[in-house]
């Protein structure tokens, strides 16, 4: 029964390497054996080769191709054997340098693998094209365990596994930079663990359905994926005890700082899906009750040269969102309410404005516009006039009046956002009685940097380090402060830390947060003020760019600039009172008795965000991690183009390089002593049992010869290297089965 003859993680390989001394001891080695290594060209591309002599610290190598090069020995790396093309996990590598994980990755890439373990995480690269691997066939042989290479599937189906073992609650956190494919992998995610838990087909259905709806309303095309979240989102799903689904629960990252997009595009890019979709997909009776017309004749769509989406069918989409509302059983009543709200929306952009006097006060223009808007909104025409153009019985100048009706306009689609989401969560609820642990999966927004970024891009870029730092926390802290405290041999891995960031962020009265908050409290302050007041505080940590008002934050995935135009006004994302006060005066529709309105203007865009974004943390806090990292193969969007320097980059940011070192020397499995004891001594005949649990767990490893180098005891648990346990648990399943017998044994009901 010995065990481990696979070598086990981290073993090295038998030939010399290069080391800190450099080639000197092993050149000869790779030249006699004609073993293969990477050489850096002067294009700084690395390229396989074999070295054929040294002379002067000067290499003659011969490449794949046949050409020689003469390269200096400071620009090779060993290369790992062909054996080794491809692995599953970059943990079997016997050299993790850079050319050798991305040329792992590139190998399997072109072979439309485009799944790859980096230790326990999974790395997914995008195929931007239609997934091959996936599907009830897929799902059906990675559940029954037929399949078991790096998937989605697999990750999901560990998730699953381990809450069913161990009872504890799960998450699933997937991220990468926008446009990595995070969606995607959560769709894959969510079929896999609405299938295994399935019976209940009508909540699994809703559950996978009501992923279009928040797509409709939270997703638009941006200038980096024609289908983007504009929203982070974790969705629990529930389970009895014996694994079934019984209900879900989606907690969204709100819009709230989106709501620009509602009023505001950049060129090129879209609104929300929702109002596309509705302009082309409704039905003559709608059209007429809406007084809807074509997405081209409302400036809230038009402004940005962008209707269409390549490939992308929006009559055919609405089609498909009114039937997901059914199935989450919207009545139609609702459903009506909604696309009222939403035509309103769209008609309030197109209210215009007439100046009155030459003080540039104005009035509202009473034409199809605003009569539309009013009667959709169920109010006075007289009413909305008001609203719109006067504050505190002051008549207000043109960009005020703009400015208000556009607040108008974003308050009404997050409330009705908010709506959808509690709507879709009673539909979801299912049996909270029977209800046990839970899968949580995470789907964020992504890192974000363009060549202008505001308030959205600072606050989305903000939730990522916040993730990041789970991450970090998770993969690398909590388990080297366990090794030390345990007493377990162990030598510190390094890896970059983002806490610092964190704190720049979030320090109590000096960090850019709330000094961006303390600023927006101050109604004279400008933008100037607030980055003058940032250079004062934080001038040792922070970039800064005099002629666009803008600062620079070093992030763990890069530095961004983020110009501070128009940071005050959203951060302070108030309603005017006037506003308010209309808003309650519309009936027909549910703004009225939404939100608390009285309280709507306490808090600032930052201050609720934080606050959601730490009980979101909180509730990872509560789960066991498995990590997803999405990764863009190119910066065009285009199938089959790997651009080496845009995976590296995304690699280096993510730590991936360390995550690896860490898993080829770490204990991935872990036990107390007594539960090692408790769970293996029906291996042990009656003789060789112990008293105490530590004599009886080394009693155990003896005797079934776990190599000293496969496992360590700490004070209180026992460590393991990969797949030894495992080894163990088969001989256990086979003594409880009555195939294996142990000498003498008994097995005393103990076990
Ligand atoms: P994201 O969630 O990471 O971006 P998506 O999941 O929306 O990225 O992926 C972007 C696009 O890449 C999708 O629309 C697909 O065309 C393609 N894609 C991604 N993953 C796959 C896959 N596994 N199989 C096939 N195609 C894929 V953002 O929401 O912008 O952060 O905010």
């Amino acid at each position: 029964h010995r065990l481990a003859e696979n070598g086990g993680a981290g073993l090295a390989t038998a030939r010399p390497s290069p080391s800190g001394s450099g080639w000197d001891n092993c050149i000869d080695y790779y030249i006699k054996k004609q073993l293969r290594v990477w050489c850096r060209l002067q294009n700084r591309q690395w390229e396989l080769g074999n070295i054929q002599s040294v002379l002067g610290g000067k290499a003659s190598v011969t490449l794949l191709d046949g050409t020689v090069m003469k390269v200096s020995t400071g620009e090779l790396l060993p290369a790992n054997s062909e054996v080794l093309d491809g692995v599953n996990n970059l943990v079997e590598l016997s050299y993790l340098n850079e050319p050798s994980v991305l040329c792992n990755l590139q190998y399997r890439y072109h072979r439309d693998v485009i799944y790859t373990m980096a230790g326990p995480v999974l790395l997914a690269i995008n195929p931007f094209k239609d997934a091959l691997n996936s599907g009830n066939d897929v799902i059906m042989a990675y559940k029954e365990k037929i399949l078991d290479s790096p998937h989605v599937y697999a990750i999901a189906d560990t998730a699953y596994s381990d809450m069913m073992r161990d009872g504890l609650n799960q998450s699933i956190i997937i991220s990468g930079e926008s446009g990595a494919g995070k969606s995607i992998t959560t769709k894959l995610a969510i079929e896999y663990l609405t299938e295994v838990g399935g019976e209940n087909s009508e909540l699994a259905s809703r559950i996978r359905e009501c992923g279009f709806i928040l797509e409709a309303f939270g997703n638009a095309k941006t200038s980096r994926n024609k289908n983007s979240s504009r929203f982070g989102k974790l969705i629990d799903i529930n389970y009895d005890a014996k694994g079934i689904i019984r209900g879900a629960c989606i907690h969204t990252l709100i819009l709230m700082f989106e709501q620009s997009r509602i009023s505001q595009l950049c060129r090129s890019e879209r609104s929300y899906h929702v109002f596309y979709q509705m302009c082309a997909g409704s039905s003559s009776d709608l059209r007429d009750k809406l007084n809807l017309r074509m997405a081209s004749e409302y400036k809230f769509l038009n402004q940005s040269g962008c209707l269409k989406v390549h490939d992308v069918d929006d009559a055919h989409n609405f089609k498909k969102l009114t039937e997901a509302m059914d199935t989450l059983q919207i009545s139609h009543e609702d459903q009506d309410r909604i696309f009222i709200l939403l035509a309103a929306i769209l008609w309030l952009g197109n209210i215009a404005f007439e100046v009155t006097d030459h003080e540039n006060h104005v009035t509202v223009v009473i034409d199809e516009a605003s009569r539309s808007a009013a009667r959709l909104m169920g109010c006075k025409i007289n009413d909305l006039k008001v609203a719109l153009s006067s504050h505190k019985n002051q008549t207000l100048m043109l960009q005020q009046a703009i400015d208000t009706r556009d607040a108008l306009a974003k308050f009404v689609y997050t409330s009705l956002f908010s709506w959808l989401v509690k709507t879709i969560n009673i539909s979801l609820e299912g049996d909270k009685e029977l209800t046990g642990k839970s899968i949580s999966i995470l789907d964020t927004y992504g890192f974000e940097s363009y060549q202008k970024n505001s308030f959205e891009q600072l606050l989305i870029n903000y939730a990522e380090e916040r993730l990041h730092q789970h991450f970090v926390r998770h993969l690398f802290k909590l388990e080297q402060e366990e090794y030390e405290s345990e007493g377990i041999d162990w030598k510190q891995i390094e890896f970059v830390d983002n806490q610092g960031c964190l704190d720049l962020f979030e320090e109590k009265t000096v960090g850019l947060l709330s000094t961006l908050n303390e600023v927006s409290n101050d109604s004279e302050a400008t933008s100037l003020i607030f980055v003058n007041k940032l250079k004062q505080r934080l001038s040792s940590t922070l970039g800064f760019n005099n002629e666009k008002e803008a600062f620079r934050v070093h992030h763990y995935a890069g530095e961004v600039q983020y110009e501070s135009t128009g940071f005050l006004e959203k951060n302070k994302d108030a309603l005017q009172s006037d506003t308010i006060l209309f808003l309650s005066s519309c009936c027909g529709n549910f703004l009225s008795n939404e939100s608390n309105l009285s309280d709507l203007n306490k808090q600032t865009a930052v201050t609720k965000f934080k606050d959601r974004l730490f009980k979101l943390i909180k509730q990872l806090e509560n789960s066991k991690p498995h990590f997803i990292q999405c990764v863009r193969p190119n910066a065009k969007q285009l199938q089959g183009m790997y651009e080496k320097d845009i995976v590296l980059q995304q690699l280096r940011c993510n730590g991936v390089f360390e995550i690896v070192k860490m898993s080829k020397s770490r204990y991935p499995t872990r036990m107390t002593h007594q539960e090692f004891a408790n769970r293996f001594c029906c291996l042990l005949s009656d003789q060789t049992r112990c008293q105490d649990s530590l004599s009886t767990s080394v009693a155990i490893l003896q005797q079934y010869h776990v190599l000293p180098e496969m496992y360590q005891l700490g004070f209180t648990k026992i460590y393991f290297r990969a797949d030894q346990v495992s080894i163990l648990e088969k001989l256990r399943q086979q003594v409880m089965q009555g195939i294996y017998k142990v000498e003498n044994q008994f097995l005393h009901g103990r076990v």
